[in-house]
């Protein structure tokens, strides 16, 4: 009897060590209890929510779960073969989540919104990677270990920047960033929608900034060197997307611009998914295309970036385009860019000059931050917090203003902001820029990295808001080529933002991420294999 006891105990051991393996989340959630037993999604079950404020999640997890099974999957109120549970309806910002798989069911437990859409990218991961295809996968089991899961982030930002101007992104395009993104908990979609080079958003008022800012020959840098290399490298991810030329004015001109109504559409995709939409309107640098369509915002009306800010009317602009970008993006925070600004031109100009002394402003400095507190004073008047890159600390901030801390060459950045008060959001070059190339070492170098400075008190810390990675597309004209950017670095860096420090570990994740490529590769996502010297 003893014996046959302990054959029953290895068996059921190694029944239990096999499905351990089965765990490969990331990023790696801080608790994980494996039982024994598999979960197996089947046609007919349904999905059950205890309160409409959770109903969307539902929708989204019967897309995520039925999209290549196929299966008939229901979701009504009350409860389901698989559970979302909202534990205090409200208004609770804490995202943890408890994730518990049985052989009879799924229940995911949570505080708030976020914390359902957390559990439900864990759940996603449990099942196997063919689950994230886009069209019907034949033959599989849909099993999901049984496991006890809680869970919680270190960091309420986990952000990633899209660059749609440099080079254009559908809504589809969009779509499928934000739900990657929402696979591995990144909840700050930072979508930069103007720059010199178009302007990506359709504003009523000022409708030539798309009919005619959104649409450009082929600059001879970013357009005609990318695709040279395409040919040279014999590589199509680097030709622009015949789809997004159009003949206008008799010319062939490459662009594209977001319709209001598109927005809002990406806005809800986003929101379903738990993430908050940041958009950027940059100002007052970076404005040239706006300058072609309207130079009387240019100083002297010569058409030049950056924009005049010794007129009204440059003020009037500035605010009317925002109340529009109010109105469509619901998220607390909005961003001002304030990046890389030529601000030499404002000598040269007698209203801004004018202007800096009417105000008793020093230098240029002190002008764009003048210029910045005053759209400061607008946003918070429109119940807005105000975000910007780490020039905006020259010539002084507000002490509201979030920073993000993007210099690399600047390496106090955020040891300065948070010792002023300032929140931070840190994104430096020396890690978090996916538009710069790659090689064999890229990935360890960032997963093993102090991000985020250890060098800051506690008080300091907890003005960290968390970490972003921004992908500038210079270099980047198509869906394929982001993603060989992106992947698999996003997976390191969210477990960075996620993953209490000490529970990281380069070999585990290594060995997580063997399972998580083959869910990439089942979604579809172009990504960089670990081994190999393509640039
Ligand atoms: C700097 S980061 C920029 C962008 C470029 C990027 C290229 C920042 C605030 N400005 O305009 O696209 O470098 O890596």
């Amino acid at each position: 009897m003893k014996y046959s006891f302990n054959i029953l105990l290895v068996l059921l051991l190694s029944v239990s060590s096999r499905v351990g393996a089965a765990v490969n989340i990331v990023p790696q959630p801080t608790h994980v209890d494996e039982n024994i037993g598999v979960f197996t999604l089947k046609s007919g079950q349904s999905i059950g929510y205890n309160s409409a404020q959770i109903a969307s999640a539902a929708t989204y997890l019967r897309t995520a779960l039925t999209r290549a099974t196929g299966f008939n999957i229901s979701t009504r109120q009350g409860k389901g073969t698989i559970s979302l549970e909202l534990l205090t309806p409200g208004d609770n910002r804490d995202e943890s989540y408890t994730l518990q798989v049985t052989p009879q069911g799924v229940t995911i437990s949570a505080f708030c919104y976020s914390g359902i859409v957390n559990g439900i990218a864990s759940l996603r991961q449990l099942f196997p990677p063919e689950l994230e295809s886009q069209t019907i996968q034949k033959g599989i089991t849909w099993t999901a270990p049984a496991v006890e899961i809680q869970d919680q982030p270190v960091y309420h930002w986990r952000g990633l920047m899209l660059d749609p101007v440099r080079h254009f992104y559908s809504v589809e395009e969009t779509k499928r960033f934000l739900d990657h993104m929402a696979l591995y908990k990144f909840n700050k979609f930072h979508w930069h929608l103007t720059d010199g080079q178009a302007w990506r958003i359709h504003i009523n008022k000022y409708p030539k900034l798309t009919s005619f800012g959104a649409w450009r020959k082929p600059l001879p840098d970013i357009d005609q060197q990318t695709e040279s290399r395409a040919k040279s490298e014999n590589n199509p991810t680097l030709l622009l997307p015949r789809k997004y030329f159009r003949t206008i004015d008799g010319e062939e001109k490459y662009g594209g611009f977001y319709t209001q109504q598109e927005v809002r559409e990406v806005v809800r995709y986003a929101a379903q998914r738990g993430i908050d939409v940041v958009p950027e309107i940059d100002m007052p640098g970076h404005n040239w295309i706006t300058t072609q369509c309207y130079p009387w915002l240019s100083c002297g009306g010569d058409g030049n970036d950056p924009l005049c800010l010794g007129k009204q009317s440059t003020f009037d602009f500035a605010e009317n385009v925002w109340s529009e970008v109010f109105r469509l993006f619901p998220y607390e925070y909005v961003h001002i860019g304030g990046d890389e600004v030529y601000r030499n031109r404002w000598q040269r100009c007698a209203d801004c000059q004018k202007r800096i002394k009417e105000e008793g402003l020093k230098d240029v400095n002190e002008y764009q931050a003048w210029f910045t507190k005053k759209m400061e004073q607008f946003f918070n008047k429109n119940g807005r917090k105000l975000m910007g890159w780490d020039e905006i600390l020259e010539g002084g901030v507000s002490q509201t203003a979030t920073v993000y801390w993007w210099r690399g060459d600047h390496p106090d950045v955020a040891q300065k902001s948070t010792a002023m008060g300032n929140e931070v959001v840190v994104c430096p070059t020396t890690y978090c820029y996916f538009d710069y190339g790659q090689d064999n070492q890229t990935l360890e170098r960032l997963y093993t990295a102090n991000i985020v400075p250890t060098d800051l008190t506690s008080e300091q810390h907890c003005l960290i808001k968390g970490i972003q990675a921004n992908i500038w597309c210079e270099w980047i004209p198509t869906e394929a080529r982001m993603q060989f950017m992106v992947f698999p670095r996003a997976l390191a860096l969210a477990e960075k933002a996620w993953t209490p420090t000490q529970q990281q570990s380069w070999s585990n994740f290594k060995q997580r991420l063997s399972d998580q490529l083959l869910r990439l590769s089942a979604a579809g996502i172009n990504y960089r294999p670990l081994e190999t010297d393509i640039k």
